[in-house]
């Protein structure tokens, strides 16, 4: 049912592949053959529509709010791909009749998917339809479709449906009020929608092209409309072997768009704009607009390949797909926006922004393409009023960032989940509200940009006031213990979220202890190096007073320490005194978070069990901290007490394993993750991708194999290659430069692509080498040495 093509010398890893239709699984490849371009991202539901299907269209960034009481959500557009195509007057769709081959196709080289379909309807009537679909990654706002049909036994009448319909909710809301519905010369659509809360207006614009054996008919096709919709059927009659073709292309503007935003929209300027964009497209023609995707797709491959020759073609497969959907979901053009959880591909988590953005998808555009890794962290300065809001509203000074961010940096976390398995009530999430190390982790992702990039222009501007504000919320966070003479966090959740309330929380602790170290030695850097930062930030933020406090109390917090026999670090205060119960059951299951169906949150609380790593996330952020036995150790006291149902967990863990040496259970691990979205579980991704898993794919193979660290300035490489790996070579941006590292099982090799000033300093496998052009090392020695 599902193959992954290109696992032959000849096409090497770029084509994933459906080989049968089956309704039940149209969610799986709705999601991993999502189509986008970072601002649109269109979910890949079939032409033809099914009961099950989750038609999907967002714009990033276009939150609205459907009612007070509710979260606010990226609203699902107007659906432009949905066609009802009638096969001598039977509707056309794959559950009747029968289907004699099918396959379709996403080629990651491309963004293209293409759909083959040989059917015999109920009269015993012969097919061949064709269907080819992409979102433009040369133009933002375009997409394009093309049906082929064919009858093969006798001449049919084929009848197309197709406009705009703009009757799609997200599970039942309705995000729209209803704007202008035209038609155009009987060959433009346009429909106009504003969302209801935000005021976003949508501009949604078609046209199509028919031919008949690739010459174009002049047709008149029978415009229609009802509310939210708009279309135009087309009545043709076509003789056996000769194909009909429908060429459509889409665009989608808004007034949410830089352009727009910035200057307003005045009368029908938004529309007309749209209208004259589209009718260029279409005069362009389907066949170019193709090629310029094309094109777009090509020149990025060719800067962001990555090599992996492994035993199992099904890792360069994997690592694409990553690539691949990491492009689809990040908004690159436009830094008033992030990453969602489930980047464009779906409704989940409501296009919301999480740790899952600074922790796990960041990494990957700082090495790979800071240009775009900056937006991401232009977005929490574009959002940091809305955080010190949280922090005031909670009693709080400084900034206290939200657990689930959209448009404004405000907190957007629902309050109520899933079913309680004991109560029958809805659980709360206290995730909006305790789970507060979101904080310290948007410092992090700051401070790990700067090391990276070394873009002293956005710290000036941007970076610094995000760490002071950061440490300034831990300072008002931080409670005095009589008892231990402490600083004590208590009443939070830490990364692994089957453990709520809990005090001192060793990742939260240490992470809040970071920051605000980590403002101290910035705001002494700036006194004695840039004073006129120092004195706009002194007369903005009073820094001179905020610095002695740091100080006094970053001293004083609670850091729980590895024991001294065991190196067992207390993941909080009680973990380590709770029961300990057989996972077996739980750590085999086929779909994620199956023990929430046996106990309920507070009964989890109460069990030595973790949904994902948390202090072993820590051991990656703050490497230098922690020794080696400390790592190993909590590894494996952890590791067989998480059940993985976060999709952030298993990369983590990897990556970890490749840090103790532990490589094939680090392999192990890694091919796991690929598997969370790409494998055979036919529902694990229903609601969208895992975007935190896909940035852990990367993670694992550059930052775990691959070895690629900063630390404090310093870039490090400690590569290892698991056993089913011969070749890893991947391209590494850093500090305005372009590397290009290639290990193999005998050496490593890094070239320097740019010609930089000066020397380059790493560090690899621990020993200091200054790179000109090109550095090799021996792999064995370092094998030795360790
Ligand atoms: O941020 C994660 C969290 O760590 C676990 N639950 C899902 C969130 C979104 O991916």
């Amino acid at each position: 049912m599902i193959e992954y093509k290109g696992l032959s010398a000849l096409d090497d890893g770029w084509v994933i592949a459906e080989t049968a239709f089956d309704a039940r699984f149209l969610g799986k490849f709705e999601t991993i053959f999502c189509q986008g371009n970072g601002y649109l991202g269109l979910r890949a539901a079939t032409e033809e529509s099914y009961p099950s299907e989750k038609r999907n269209l967002f714009v990033a960034g276009s939150f609205n709010r459907f009612a007070n009481q509710e979260v606010t959500e990226l609203p699902n557009a107007a659906d432009m791909v949905q066609l009802e195509i009638r096969l001598n007057g039977k509707r056309f769709h794959l559950e009747k009749g029968i289907i004699h081959s099918y396959r379709r196709e996403l080629d990651l080289r491309q963004g293209e998917i293409r759909r083959d379909i040989l059917w015999e309807d109920e009269q015993g009537d012969l097919f061949k339809m064709s269907f080819l679909r992409f979102v433009s990654l040369h133009d933002r706002h375009l997409m394009g479709m093309r049906v082929e049909i064919t009858p093969l036994s006798n001449t049919a009448e084929i009848s197309i449906c197709s406009g705009i319909n703009g009757q799609k909710t997200n599970s039942g809301a309705q995000h729209f009020v209803e704007g202008e519905r035209r038609v155009f010369d009987k060959e433009l659509l346009q429909l106009t929608a504003t969302t209801t809360e935000s005021k976003i207006e949508f501009v949604h614009t078609c046209a199509r092209r028919i031919y008949e054996r690739g010459v174009r008919l002049i047709t008149a096709p029978a415009p229609s409309m009802d509310r939210r919709s708009v279309s135009l059927t087309y009545k043709l009659k076509a003789e056996v072997g000769k194909c009909i073709t429908l060429d459509k292309v889409a665009s989608v503007h808004t007034s949410l768009d830089k352009e727009w935003s910035e200057q307003g929209t005045v009368n029908h300027a938004l529309q007309d704009t749209a209208r004259e964009y589209l009718n260029k497209a279409a005069e362009k023609g389907f066949d170019r607009l193709l090629n310029e995707n094309e094109q777009a797709w090509k020149s990025v491959w060719a800067k962001t390949n990555i090599e992996i020759k492994s035993s199992d073609s099904f890792d360069q497969l994997a690592i694409r797909f990553a690539q691949y959907h990491l492009l689809l979901m990040t908004p690159a053009h436009d830094s008033r926006f992030s990453v969602g959880a489930k980047g464009l591909t779906g409704e989940g988590y409501k296009g919301h922004v999480f740790w899952d953005t600074e922790i796990f998808i960041l990494p990957y555009f700082l090495y790979m393409n800071p240009q775009t890794a900056r937006k991401l962290v232009e977005y929490r300065y574009h959002t940091l009023n809305g955080a010190r809001t949280k922090a005031r509203d909670n009693g709080y000074r400084g900034a206290m960032y939200p657990w689930e961010s959209a448009a404004t940096g405000e907190e957007e976390t629902p309050e109520w989940g899933p079913v309680d398995i004991v109560t029958g009530k809805p659980t709360f999430i206290w995730t909006g509200k305790i789970e507060q190390h979101i904080t310290a982790d948007v410092a992090y992702g700051v401070w790990h940009y700067y090391q990276a990039t070394g873009d002293q222009e956005y710290m000036d501007r941007y970076g610094y006031e995000i760490i002071f504000e950061t440490a300034t919320f831990w300072a008002s966070r931080l409670e005095w213990s009589d008892k231990e003479q402490k600083y004590h966090i208590c009443d939070v959740i830490g990364p692994d979220e089957y453990k709520e309330h809990v005090s001192n929380n060793a990742f939260t602790n240490y992470m809040a202890y970071w920051n605000m170290t980590k403002a101290i030695e910035c705001s002494r850097k700036l006194m004695q190096a840039q004073s006129d930062v120092y004195l706009t930030l002194e007369s903005k933020l009073a820094l001179t007073e905020r610095l002695k406090e740091w100080e006094d109390k970053s001293k004083q917090i609670y850091l729980p320490q590895p024991d001294m026999h065991s190196f067992i670090i207390p993941q909080d205060d009680t973990y380590l005194n709770k029961q300990i119960i057989d996972l077996k059951k739980y750590r085999d299951q086929e779909q994620v978070a199956s023990i929430l169906a046996d106990y309920s949150m507070t009964q989890l609380s109460e069990i030595q069990v973790s949904k994902q790593a948390d202090i072993l996330v820590l051991f990656y952020l703050l490497e230098d901290w922690f020794s080696k036995e400390t790592k190993a150790a909590n590894w494996h006291y952890y590791e067989p007490k998480t059940l993985h149902d976060s999709s952030l967990s298993l990369s983590t863990h990897s990556m970890l394993a490749s840090d103790v040496n532990e490589l094939e259970l680090a392999y192990d691990m890694f091919a796991k993750a690929a598997r969370i979205d790409l494998g055979t579980n036919m529902h694990s991704c229903d609601e969208g991708i895992h975007s935190a898993s896909i940035g852990g794919i990367w993670k694992t193979a550059i930052m775990g194999f691959g070895g690629v660290r900063s630390w404090e300035g310093s870039l490090r490489l400690n590569s290892k290659l698991p056993q089913a790996w011969e070749r890893l070579s991947f391209p590494l941006a850093w500090q305005g430069e372009r590397l290009q590292v290639t290990v193999t099982r005998s050496k490593l090799e890094v070239e320097r692509l740019t010609s930089g000033f000066g020397e380059l300093t790493l560090l690899i496998h621990g020993r200091e080498y200054v790179l000109r052009d090109r550095i090799v090392t021996d792999m064995k020695e370092a094998e030795r040495s360790e």
